[in-house]
C-alpha cells in the first residue's frame, strides 16, 4: 500500500509536557516516525510519498477558522511575548470551565491558549503548524487516493490528531487527520463513512467532530476513561446525539486487557460499522494497546498486531490508515507495519 509521508514532521519537537506538578520529557518524539518509516522502507511495504500540497480551505471541513488562524500565528505570538520565548515551547496553564465563556475570543495569548486547548501535555512548538499541516495533508492525499480506487493507504505523520476537536488542541493533537480522512472520504462520494479508533486512548476530538451526524460513524475501543487518559470523554453510553444517535460506539476496556478481550472487543466494533453501512474506513491506528507501551496498560503483543491488519482486511472496505499513538519508540516501527503487513497479505 502507498503510504504518505509527513517530511516535515521532526519540525514539532516538544521538549517537556506537565506531568504530575514537574515538566518531563516528551514522549511524542520524532523517532516514533522515523522508526515507523525505516520499517516500511526495510520490509518494501509500498511506496512512499510526499503529499501534494493541500488547498487550506480544506482544513475548514473539519476544523473552526478562529481555531486555524490561532494555530497558525501562535508560535509568532509566543516569540513576541517575552525575549528567550524562542528557547521554550508554549503550554497552556488555564482555561475555561463550565460556565465560563468560549464565544469571545480574548487578546491575551495566555488566554487563548486555553480557551483552544484541554490539557497542558502538548507543546507547542517552533514548527507545530508547518508539521500539523503536512500532516494533513498526507491524511487528506491518503483519503483521495482510496477515494480513487486503492484498497488501502497510510498516512505516516506526527503529532497525531484524534484528540484535536474543532477547535481544540491536546493529548499532543493539534489538527485531526483521521477527521479529515473521513470528511474527505465523505465530499468524494462516499455516502457513510467508518472511523475505527485503534488507539489506546479514546478520541475524543474525532468522536466530538462527527457527534451529531449519521453520515459518519465513529467506533473506539480503549482504555476506561474512569482511569485512563481522556478522562472526560469515552463512556460507553455516548451513543451520539440528534441525527448522530447511534452512530458513535464506545468500548472502554479496563487496564491490564489483553489480544483475547481487545479482538472481542475489535470484532463487535467491525460488526457495528458493517451495519452503520459503511463504504469506506478510517482507521486511527494508534499502536500504544502493545505492552511495553510506557504511558498505557494493555497487553497486546507484537505478533498479535499481524492479526488485527487481518481482521481489519476481512471488514472489506476500502482503508485509510492514519497513524496516532505509540509510544515504545524502538518498537513502533515493528508493531505498525504488521498492522499493515498483516493487511495487505489477508487481500
Ligand atoms: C495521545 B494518543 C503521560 C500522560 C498522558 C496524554 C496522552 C496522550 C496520548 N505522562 N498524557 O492518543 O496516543
Ligand atoms: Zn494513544
Amino acid at each position: 500500500m502507498i503510504t504518505f509521508h509527513n517530511g516535515r514532521h521532526a519540525g514539532h519537537a516538544g521538549r517537556l509536557e506537565m506531568f504530575r506538578g514537574e515538566l518531563v520529557p516528551c514522549f511524542e518524539v520524532p523517532a516514533r516516525a522515523e522508526g515507523v518509516l525505516h520499517e516500511l522502507r526495510l520490509r518494501g511495504l509500498g511506496p512512499i510519498e510526499a503529499p501534494p500540497a493541500i488547498d487550506g480551505a480544506l482544513l475548514a471541513t473539519v476544523h473552526q477558522p478562529r481555531y486555524l488562524e490561532f494555530l497558525e500565528g501562535a508560535w509568532d505570538e509566543w516569540v513576541a511575548l517575552a525575549p528567550g520565548n524562542d528557547q521554550r515551547d508554549a503550554l497552556p496553564s488555564c482555561w475555561p470551565v463550565r460556565h465560563h465563556r468560549s464565544d469571545v475570543v480574548p487578546a491575551n495569548f495566555a488566554a487563548r491558549m486555553g480557551l483552544f486547548s484541554f490539557d497542558a501535555g502538548t507543546p507547542l512548538t517552533a514548527g507545530t503548524w508547518a508539521a500539523a499541516r503536512e500532516g494533513a495533508a498526507c491524511a487528506l492525499a491518503a483519503a483521495h487516493r482510496v477515494r480513487d480506487g486503492a484498497r488501502a493507504a497510510f498516512a505516516l505523520t506526527r503529532p497525531p490528531g484524534h484528540h484535536a476537536g474543532a477547535d481544540f488542541f491536546g493529548g499532543y493533537c493539534f489538527l485531526n487527520n483521521a477527521a479529515l480522512a473521513a470528511q474527505a472520504l465523505r465530499d468524494g462520494g462516499a455516502g457513510r463513512v467508518a472511523v475505527l479508533d485503534v488507539d489506546y486512548h479514546h478520541g475524543n476530538g474525532t468522536q466530538a467532530i462527527f457527534y451529531d451526524r449519521a453520515d459518519v460513524f465513529y467506533a473506539s475501543l480503549h482504555g476506561d476513561p474512569r482511569t485512563e487518559y481522556p478522562f472526560y470523554l469515552g463512556h460507553a453510553d455516548e451513543t451520539g446525539a440528534g441525527d448522530g444517535l447511534g452512530h458513535n460506539l464506545n468500548l472502554p476496556l479496563p487496564r491490564g486487557t489483553g489480544y483475547a478481550a481487545w479482538s472481542a472487543a475489535l470484532a463487535d466494533a467491525l460488526g457495528a460499522v458493517q451495519r452503520a453501512g459503511a463504504e469506506a474506513l478510517v482507521v486511527s491506528l494508534g499502536v500504544d494497546t502493545f505492552d511495553g507501551d510506557p504511558i498505557s496498560g494493555f497487553r497486546l503483543a507484537a505478533a498479535d498486531y499481524l492479526r488485527v491488519g487481518e481482521a481489519l482486511a476481512r471488514a472489506g472496505l476500502p482503508t485509510v490508515f492514519v497513524f496516532e499513538g505509540g509510544y515504545a519508540v524502538a518498537r513502533v516501527g515493528e508493531l505498525t507495519a504488521n498492522v499493515l503487513e498483516g493487511f495487505e497479505q489477508a487481500g
